[in-house]
């Protein structure tokens, strides 16, 4: 499989999962201003909506939107636990999250990134996303991970956006229950790893 990422991005959502089932991948940079590959390649190619994460699967077949591909990778080992059995509650349960992350979280940080919105646009934004991370607040309080006490996909993809934060001045202490959850995953031997190799990956743009 190869997966293409570029460093920080939400594809270190499914950076994570690969690392966290121990599945054989090779990591391809993108470089999204340009929209090609470190090898120079069109990623338009690939994934025709110029965006990472994508999946290569080893058929050929591109798989894109961070929420399948780490379902699609944590099905490829259910044993690990990565994900519920597909059609339980528990499963609905984390497309639950899933979606929540992509729209409320994800997307809400989008604007922020964009240098051409005024300040007005970007403070809303912010505002938007304390109301979100005081909703999710109470469930960390209650238990390790957004699911109960398994690590699972939706916590890669939580993790990764929170991680975000930092370049908006945003103090995840205002939360202390979600502050130790970004420690505790930050801790998980996968995670580390996925951070280093996309710190690096980033040095050598
Ligand atoms: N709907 C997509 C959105 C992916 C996305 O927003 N990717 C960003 C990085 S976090 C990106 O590649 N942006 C570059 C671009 O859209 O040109 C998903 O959930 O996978």
């Amino acid at each position: 499989m190869k997966l293409y990422f570029s460093p920080g991005a939400c594809s270190l959502s499914p950076h994570i999962v690969l690392r966290e089932l121990g599945l054989p991948f090779e990591a391809i940079k993108v470089d999204l201003a340009s929209k090609t590959t470190a090898d120079g390649a069109d990623f338009r190619a690939v994934n025709p909506k110029g965006y990472v994460p994508a999946l290569q699967l080893d058929s050929g077949e591109v798989l894109t939107e961070g929420p399948a591909i780490v379902q699609y990778l944590a099905d490829q080992k259910p044993e690990a636990g990565l994900a519920p059995a597909n059609g339980s509650m528990p499963r609905y349960r984390l497309q639950e999250w899933l979606n929540f992350i992509s729209t409320e979280i994800h997307k809400q940080f989008s604007p922020l990134f964009n240098p051409a919105n005024p300040d007005s646009v970007k403070d809303a934004q912010k505002a938007k996303l304390a109301q979100r991370f005081a909703e999710i607040a109470p469930v960390l309080e209650k238990q390790d991970y957004l699911t109960g006490s398994q690590f699972s996909v939706a916590d890669a993809y939580l993790f990764t956006v929170l991680g975000w934060s930092k370049y908006f001045h945003i103090d995840l202490n205002q939360w202390p229950a979600i502050a130790r959850y970004v420690d505790r995953v930050a801790a998980r031997p996968a995670v580390a790893e996925a951070l280093e190799v996309e710190a690096k990956a980033k040095k050598a743009a």
